[in-house]
């Protein structure tokens, strides 16, 4: 049965489209919406048209299920263009999120009615990709080429009133929608000629006046753009507008549209949707299993690393109780928190009422039994084996039984936290990263004895906060930190060998990181982990700490920087490097930037692999979301899985092994890697 279906309600065709779960404009749809049209044109008793749809949302957009498949008529741009060239008026009626193809199909109706609460976007961007049915070229006739430009260029939404303000939207209506969509037919139904949006020229007549107004947008935005090919596209193709008759502009917006397709980066960007998506599903758990109740969080440490977890739950709504062990540190963590928050109202992110009726929601203590009647509490003490099974044994006696009791660690066992309580099947590792409030990834970790209900709830508590998790299994630093190490020890020896911090950086940075390994050391500080005796030198490290070299908090690091926080290559960092090469007795000689990927991102693939191999992430594609969210892996690379596909698993053996005597004694390359190279499969399939 078609998931378009049309019925009559007086003289206007109502046209349904029933496609679950997002009505995305798959071919039936395609092809449903055409037949729809020739219908209305053919029944002299039709006098408008209303195009509506049931379930969450009106289209969200083409089916990219269908991309990469052979093409099947009728094409988005053909279905569009019969919509707008029906000789009676047809009225979108849109409810939900109008996305992509989805606004295309809106904007090629003649008249748009949205209740208030619809989201119009084109973010095809996300995706490697252009508006390519025409909305390049509608939407900056209809909404203004500045609007245009940030909408397509960024991919981010509008509301239902701004587009109203803007004319993208007719009428804003409240209550139903149907209802309302039809009246409104009814009352244009005589309007000739039909306002089409491919014959308006209204607004892009007074963009034309400001013909600076591309590279100002270029110029703006160039940091967010960098390295991502779909952003330049976008803005291409809305210049053609400006400068070109709708029929032209509508053939540069295909031919830049199938030069995104056919690249790598719309690959990488499309796999990526569905990678994220997929990390949400745990093998093994059936749908049966109903998440636990969380309605009241305890936080143990009210540090960076707490606050941060902290407002995650507050932001939510969801209170939260957070011990410290001192007053003054308690206080110190509650003010960190407000002054967080304040800096986001400052910025009008927030209002000041809702600073307060997130603070309102904390309820600071210094005492443990204060967790009691918490349904989840997360431990984000100091990271040491013992100070941790401490706490976890005293929480084992307090909190009640059926609560989930998690510990922020970022590399410790969490099997053997979990064996200090007598209730293990209720123990659960929550790897926040720092910033907590900011970064979206939330590993969780699954222990050996964790419950599948227990894991059901961190997943669906992790949407509840927003944040993206991934399930890993319990191994040295997990997932990400875990491929970390191969990178960080590979970018040291690197330094020994003759690299320098600045060209390890900027490989990094060139490959589209948003910093290299010792950039973010300096960020970071390079005292995470120190063993805090300036007496004991063992290494390039110890050398600079004992130096309080720590980082840009301290103004020298790896870098050395100005009072504006501005690095420059360090001198002293030299020195110290020719210092522990020559006691190394290492001999100093070039080393090419090839070199520095294949020793520092293949070993993180082939780390990758091995994590694959052992079980410790559930598919290559959660590997990628870890790294993207968590480190800033560029997204149009897809993540270290899928761009050694993309570089080639042969590529990436050969470059280990003629590598391998530098890699030390401890680099084990991964079989699973080995044989997918052999037998030509892809790690991230
Ligand atoms: C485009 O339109 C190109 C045109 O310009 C030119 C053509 C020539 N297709 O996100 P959710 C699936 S490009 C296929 O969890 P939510 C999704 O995988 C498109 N499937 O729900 C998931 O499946 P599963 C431009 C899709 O409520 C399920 O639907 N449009 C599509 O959190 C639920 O998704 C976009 O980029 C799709 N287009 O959010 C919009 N969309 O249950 C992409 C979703 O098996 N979509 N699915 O895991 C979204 O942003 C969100 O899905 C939306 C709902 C906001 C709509």
């Amino acid at each position: 049965m078609s998931p378009i279906t049309t019925r009559r309600h007086g003289d206007v065709l109502i046209v349904t489209s029933n496609n679950p779960p997002v009505n995305a404009l798959g071919i039936a749809v395609r092809e449903g919406l055409v037949k729809a049209i020739e219908e209305a044109d053919g029944d002299d008793a039709v006098k408008a048209v209303v195009i509506r749809c049931d379930g969450n949302t009106f289209f969200a957009g083409a089916d990219i299920t269908e991309f990469g498949k052979p093409m099947q008529m009728p094409m988005l741009p053909q279905v569009v263009d019969r919509i707008e060239a029906c000789t009676k008026p047809v009225v979108a009626a849109i409810h939900g999120t109008a996305l992509g193809g989805g606004l295309e199909v809106a904007l090629s109706c003649h008249y748009r009615v949205a209740v208030p609460d619809a989201k119009l976007g084109v973010p095809e961007v996300k995706l490697g990709l252009l508006p390519g049915a025409g909305g390049t070229q509608r939407l900056p006739r209809v909404a203004g080429v500045e609007t245009a430009l940030e909408m397509a260029a960024t991919g981010n939404p509008i509301g239902a009133k701004r587009a109203a303000e803007i004319g993208l939207v007719d009428r804003i209506v409240e209550g139903d929608l149907e209802q309302h969509a039809v009246a409104f037919a009814e009352e244009v139904r005589e309007i000739r000629p039909l306002p089409k949006a491919s014959e308006r020229d209204d607004k892009l007549a007074a963009a034309r006046a400001n013909p600076g107004l591309f590279d100002d947008f270029r110029k703006a935005n160039a940091r967010k753009m960098k390295g991502f090919d779909a952003p330049e596209a976008n803005i291409k193709a809305i210049e053609a507008a400006l400068s070109k008759p709708y029929a032209e502009g509508v053939q540069d917006e295909r031919r830049l549209f199938m030069e995104l397709m056919s690249g790598t980066q719309a690959r990488a960007q499309q796999y990526f949707f569905f990678a994220e998506r997929k990390a949400s599903k745990i093998e093994g758990v059936g749908e049966d299993v109903r998440p636990r109740d969380i309605r009241k969080v305890g936080v143990i440490g009210a540090g960076t690393m707490g606050g941060g977890i902290s407002m995650n739950f507050l932001s939510a709504g969801i209170p939260v109780t957070i011990v410290e062990t001192a007053q003054d540190a308690l206080d110190r963590g509650t003010a960190l928190i407000r002054k967080n928050y304040e800096a986001t109202a400052a910025k009008g992110r927030m209002t000041a009422d809702q600073v307060e009726k997130a603070m309102g929601l904390l309820t600071p203590s210094l005492s443990l039994d204060d967790l009691a009647d918490c349904d989840l509490v997360i431990e984000a003490v100091f990271e040491n084996m013992e100070v941790k099974k401490e706490v976890f044994g005293k929480l084992d006696g307090i909190v009640k039984q059926g609560a989930i009791l998690a510990s922020n660690t970022s590399y410790l066992n969490v099997d053997e936290i979990a064996a200090s309580t007598g209730r293990p099947q209720d123990v659960v590792g929550l790897h926040f990263f720092s910033p907590a409030n900011v970064m979206k990834l939330l590993e969780v970790v699954r222990g050996a004895k964790t419950a599948d209900d227990v894991l059901v709830t961190a997943m669906a508590l992790a949407k509840r906060i927003r944040k993206v998790a991934v399930v890993a299994g319990v191994c040295y630093g997990f997932i990400g930190n875990r491929m970390l190490i191969p990178r960080q020890t590979q970018a040291m020896n690197l330094l020994l060998e003759g690299a320098t911090p600045e060209q390890i950086d900027r490989v990094h940075v060139e490959f589209g990181m948003p910093m290299g390994p010792f950039q973010m050391a300096d960020l970071a500080g390079v005292d995470i982990g120190w063993h805090r005796d300036p007496n004991r030198i063992e290494n390039i490290r110890d050398k600079l700490c004992a130096m309080d070299r720590w980082g840009q908090k301290k103004g020298a690091g790896f870098y050395d920087y100005d009072d504006k926080r501005r690095p420059s290559p360090s001198p002293v960092v030299a020195d110290v490097i020719e210092e522990f090469r020559a006691k190394a007795g290492v001999e100093k000689r070039d080393i090419s930037d090839q070199e520095i990927i294949e020793r520092t991102l293949y070993t993180m693939v082939n780390e990758g692999a091995l994590i694959l191999e052992g079980g410790f992430a559930q598919r290559a594609s959660d590997i990628d979301v870890v790294w993207v969210y968590g480190y800033g892996w560029p997204v149009y690379r897809g993540g270290p899985m899928f761009w050694a596909d993309t570089e080639g698993l042969p590529k990436i053996v050969e470059g280990l092994k003629r590598q391998q005597d530098r890699l030390g004694a401890d680099f084990k390359l991964s079989d699973l890697l080995v044989k997918k190279a052999e037998a030509g499969e892809k790690l991230s399939r």
